[in-house]
């Protein structure tokens, strides 16, 4: 049992707030809240000598509380949606455990690799990893793959407050169900009266994704067998659905992440408004949406008030088919009960929307702390495709399709005093401390693209779909959107800047796990003589080894990009 003491105040988690879903049960929600002196339903602005003013890329509580987490990654077979099928998972379950922390609080989380046959490492999605790169969780860039039947310790200050996931980073283990999520608790520009907490969205297929990978490679996105809702669905006449409990009046705080590997979800609840309050990790000025998009790798925190009427109402998850191939795409639900003792399906009828693949629009994304960006300078990146020597897809971003090696992870290159980089680790050398950095990413190609950045989050100066870039395009650099995935529109451009507040080395990728695996990458070297001195060398040493003495005996081969 783990224990989260709250500014003096020692709670149990265990007994206040719910196990996560396990992938066999069906699930109420509703979760305790956690709060912090002057922070209450009326007023949940407040957290104790803080609030959502405060600026929390350069301040914030230090609770001087560590909460500590063991995770082990486990090979097993689950029938999240009633067809089982071997699913690689976190504690036995999908998702695995929520990760949880106060705004402050240090996090150390023991990852042990269980599985016979595939090494590991677990990123902590949006976290900023604020001086502690070697903790972001990247095979190739942060750490060597942790091999089979060892474990690595994980450390890092939670200096954001919000809804998060975690998921492994090495190859495409995540879709296979190696995936949780993290809520970080902390004040909100909106008020609630409960903590629903996380509601997961994912893709599904029958076939593990490993074996999928193939066909993507040689014919594009395969088609997906459905989807799931806190790992749970119901298909072909199986399988139990995720369900929750809403109390007429009350109003809940829902953590809506999107965990797919290749699908954009257009997200509802029938005859429910949703106020949004955050996107990824920044609280936002709140607005009202009846139809919510959410691309991969991207978080909303909703405030969803019970006003209806007592019956049951179909939660959804809607894949758009512009840019996602799903074969069971109007059911993939969940079920929201006013009274609990029902047990009949929801007769409610969708909100209307139109199939497409952009974000939520900017002018609703206005960040709550005002930010400016001042006198970024920058790189133009092409995001394109191709097929290599062997005809298999490879996508690059930049000059060249990503590709780097597990064994040999760029911190300890960085390290060892290597500046020379092939042109296939895409490297891009950031050595000033405090710049704005700006991309300008654009692609003629009739995909979009979900943008992740590591260790920061990044501002959205611009973006078009069915545009080209060009000097005319307006920059907002005054207090613009800002978050850790941005969509780059089909045919279009997505210009992002970031300050360079953070020493280590960083990815930035597109989320879609086929893309990824397939170079869809590029790190950058950011103030890399400060680097040496946030090195744990004999962690960074030690899983290196195992991994060497793994992969000498197991002869496994490096298919893909490396992360
Ligand atoms: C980030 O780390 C630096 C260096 O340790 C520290 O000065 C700064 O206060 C930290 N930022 C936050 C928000 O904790
Ligand atoms: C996960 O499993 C490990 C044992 O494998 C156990 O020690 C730990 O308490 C579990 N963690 C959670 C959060 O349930
Ligand atoms: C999981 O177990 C199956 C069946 O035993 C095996 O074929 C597969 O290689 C295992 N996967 C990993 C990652 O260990
Ligand atoms: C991981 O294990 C799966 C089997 O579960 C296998 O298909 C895949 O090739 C392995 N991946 C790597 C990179 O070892
Ligand atoms: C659906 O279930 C039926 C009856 O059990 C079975 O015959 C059929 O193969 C299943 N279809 C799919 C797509 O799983
Ligand atoms: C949901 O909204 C529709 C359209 O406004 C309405 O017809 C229906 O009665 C509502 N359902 C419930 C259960 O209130
Ligand atoms: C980055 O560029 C700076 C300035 O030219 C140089 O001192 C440093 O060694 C370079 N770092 C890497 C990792 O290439
Ligand atoms: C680990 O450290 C030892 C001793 O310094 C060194 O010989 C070895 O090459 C290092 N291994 C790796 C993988 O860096
Ligand atoms: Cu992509």
């Amino acid at each position: 049992m783990i224990t989260l003491p709250l500014f003096g105040l020692f709670i149990a988690v265990a007994s206040a707030i719910p196990a996560p879903q396990a992938a066999t049960a069906v699930s109420t929600a509703s979760a305790a809240v956690a709060t912090c002196d002057g922070n209450t339903a009326s007023d949940r602005s407040v957290w104790c000598d803080y609030d959502t003013s405060t600026n929390y890329y350069t301040d914030g509580p230090t609770t001087g509380v560590t909460v500590e987490y063991w995770l082990e990654v486990t090979n097993t077979t689950l029938a999240p949606d009633g067809f089982e099928r071997i699913v690689l998972a976190v504690n036995g379950t999908v998702p695995g455990p929520t990760i949880e922390a106060n705004w402050g609080d240090t996090v150390v989380i023991h990852v042990t690799n269980s599985l016979a046959n595939n090494g590991t490492g677990i990123h902590w999605h949006g976290v900023r990893q604020n001086y502690t790169n070697m903790n972001d969780g990247v095979p190739s860039i942060t750490q060597c793959p942790i091999a089979p039947g060892e474990s690595m310790s994980y450390t890092w200050k939670a200096t954001q407050y919000g809804t998060s996931w975690y998921h492994s980073h090495f190859s495409l283990q995540a879709w296979e169900g190696v995936y949780g999520p993290i809520v970080i608790h902390g004040p909100a520009t909106g008020d609630y009266d409960d903590d629903f907490g996380a509601v997961v969205l994912s893709d599904w297929s029958h076939d593990t994704v490993d074996a999928l990978y193939t066909y993507a490679q040689v014919s594009g996105p395969p088609l997906m067998t459905t989807g799931l809702i806190n790992g749970l669905n119901a298909y072909n006449g199986s399988g139990t659905r995720f369900e929750g409990t809403f109390e007429s009046g009350t109003s809940y705080l829902l953590r809506v992440v999107n965990g797919a590997i290749d699908t954009h979800f257009k997200f509802s609840i029938d005859n429910h408004t949703m106020t949004v309050i955050a996107a990824d990790f920044v609280p936002i000025v709140p607005y009202a949406t009846d139809v919510l998009d959410i691309t991969m790798g991207q978080r909303y925190d909703v405030i969803v008030t019970a006003d209806q009427d007592t019956a049951n109402y179909w939660m959804r998850a809607i894949p758009q088919s512009e840019c996602s191939n799903n074969d069971d795409s109007d059911n993939i639900r969940a079920i929201i009960r006013y009274d609990s003792s029902s047990t009949d399906d929801p007769t409610s009828t969708a909100y209307d929307y139109t199939d497409d693949c952009i974000d939520e629009d900017v002018s609703d994304l206005v960040p709550f702390l005002s930010q400016t960006v001042v006198s970024p300078t920058g790189d133009d990146l092409t995001v394109a495709v191709g097929k290599n020597a062997n005809n298999l897809f490879r996508w690059q971003i930049g000059t060249d399709s990503f590709a780097v090696e597990w064994a040999d992870p760029t911190i300890l290159q960085v390290y060892n005093g290597e500046t020379s980089w092939s042109d296939e680790e895409c490297v891009y050398n950031l050595s000033t401390s405090e710049q704005w950095v700006y991309w300008v990413i654009e692609t003629t190609i009739p995909v979009p693209h979900p943008i992740h950045l590591h260790g920061h989050d990044f501002f959205i100066l611009a973006s078009g779909e069915f545009e080209t870039y060009s000097d005319s395009v307006t920059l907002n650099t005054d207090n613009p959107p800002r978050r850790d995935v941005a969509t780059l529109p089909t045919s279009g451009y997505l210009v992002i800047a970031f300050l360079t507040d953070n020493p280590g080395v960083w990815l930035m990728h597109c989320h879609i796990g086929w893309h990824t695996s397939e170079g869809l990458a590029l790190q950058f070297v950011e103030r890399s003589t400060e680097i040496s001195a946030l090195v744990d060398y004999d962690t960074l040493n030690s899983t290196c080894a195992a991994w060497e003495t793994y992969t000498a005996v197991s002869g496994v081969e490096e298919e893909d990009s490396g992360v």
